[in-house]
């Protein structure tokens, strides 16, 4: 209950008025200036980065870094920091995006959210929050597709790709199917009039190129990644472009149940019950963020997308009203702080162990893992077929 209390001091304490700022769905503009707003009012943790790229209408995508102070303190690199930075420390970094899909409103404001209490934890000594931060660097990118988002609120607010012209006359490629994972080869629309249109070529859209870029170039330290979406109350794993179970399944499996469990924890009575699942689980698709994330970033961590939910009750899809960002944001933050402590507890694993000794143990594990379900199978099948003839036999 202290802990519960603590957090609402959090929000409340800091002058921002931030309940009233997630009391409403904000327009791409003033998402951007509280972004700034709050890296201004954490200049020892936090660092604003106007612009990793511009959208097909020419607007900015801001990004935020967020990390325990730097100033004169050796990284993990063994280097000590010229200047106070939380701009690439040396230290592991996280991806967290929102806003990839223009109509889904609750992941920009849910990612607002935590790096919000990511930064005000980090103030009022939450020692939790401080080991995170004092470890981990953040890069954080509240809205990915800002034409689309900005069109979900002037045009048509079941929007979901980006504002590209296409040949044929139509608007918009999906950017989740445009990213450069195994483009092209299906779980994606080649009509460009299709919601889920891959786009003429791989990485066409600028969008995507800045974030491809910033987290391929730009984040040379990555572990892992996570992009919100919504609805449907999920977290998926690797893999999403096959349903082939990941080397790594054994640790993902564990982290999607801990942060499932945390979400289901958070509060008595008044919580979403996620999902824990593969990605392709949900659908196969090719061209995505997170797989990106997994295979070309090599994220130890993995790159995740985690669905948001349509209500505490379901049914509103898309359009979860205004009164339930906080819920949904307070929960799936619970959810992220399982998550990252369970990337810590494996950073120090991997620490301690080397790469490679511990890669392999990941994967005997999760060798481990499939022979017990194959096994299991096999006796399921086993004791159906017994089953079947022992009616037979009753029967005759
Ligand atoms: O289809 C998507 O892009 C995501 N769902 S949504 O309803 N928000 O559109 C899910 C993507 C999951 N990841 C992969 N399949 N790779
Ligand atoms: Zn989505």
């Amino acid at each position: 209950m202290i802990r519960g209390l603590q957090g609402v001091e959090v929000l409340v304490g800091e002058g921002e008025s931030s309940q009233d700022w997630y009391s409403q769905y904000h327009r791409f503009g003033e998402i951007v200036r509280r972004t700034k707003e709050l890296a201004a009012n954490h200049p020892e943790i936090a660092e604003f980065v106007p612009s990793i790229g511009k959208s097909v209408e020419g607007r900015h995508i801001p990004v935020i870094h967020i990390t325990g102070p730097q100033l004169g303190q050796k990284g993990p690199d063994g280097k000590k920091a010229k200047v106070s930075s939380a701009k690439n420390t040396g230290k592991p970094q996280i991806w967290m995006n929102g806003g990839q899909h223009a109509r889904e409103w609750i992941a920009p404001a849910a990612v607002m959210y935590m790096t919000e209490h990511l930064l005000k934890g980090y103030k009022s000594n939450d020692p939790k929050i401080k080991h995170l931060l004092d470890k981990f660097e953040f890069v954080v990118a509240p809205v990915i597709n800002p034409d689309g988002y900005e069109y979900s609120h002037t045009g048509n607010r079941l929007w979901r790709k980006n504002r590209r012209k296409n040949a044929d006359g139509t608007y918009g490629v999906d950017l989740n199917r445009n990213w450069d994972n195994h483009w092209g080869e299906g779980g994606a629309s080649t009509r460009p009039s299709a919601t889920d249109y891959q786009g003429p070529s791989v990485a066409s859209e600028p969008e995507v190129r800045a974030c491809q870029n910033y987290i391929l170039k730009e984040m040379k330290h990555r572990v892992a990644g996570i992009d919100f979406h919504s609805y449907g109350d999920m977290i998926l794993r690797s893999k999403g472009w096959t349903s082939k179970a990941s080397r790594d399944e054994s640790m993902l499996r564990k982290m999607g149940a801990d942060m499932r469990a945390s979400i289901k924890h958070a509060k008595k009575g008044e919580h979403s019950v996620y999902k824990s699942e593969m990605a392709a689980g949900l659908y196969p698709t090719t061209g995505s963020t997170d797989d990106l994330m997994s295979e070309q970033g090599k994220m130890w961590g993995h790159g995740w997308t985690v669905e948001l939910p349509d209500s505490d009750k379901g049914g509103h899809g898309f359009l979860l009203p205004a009164s339930q960002i906080l819920p949904a944001s307070t929960e799936v933050h619970k959810g992220l702080l399982s998550f990252l402590g369970d990337i810590s507890k494996e950073h120090d694993k991997r620490e301690r162990m080397g790469a490679e000794e511990w890669r392999k143990e990941v994967a005997d594990e999760s060798m481990a893992l499939a022979t017990k379900e194959l096994d299991e199978a096999d006796l399921t099948a086993h004791l159906a077929a017994l089953g079947a003839e022992l009616e037979a036999h009753e029967l005759a």
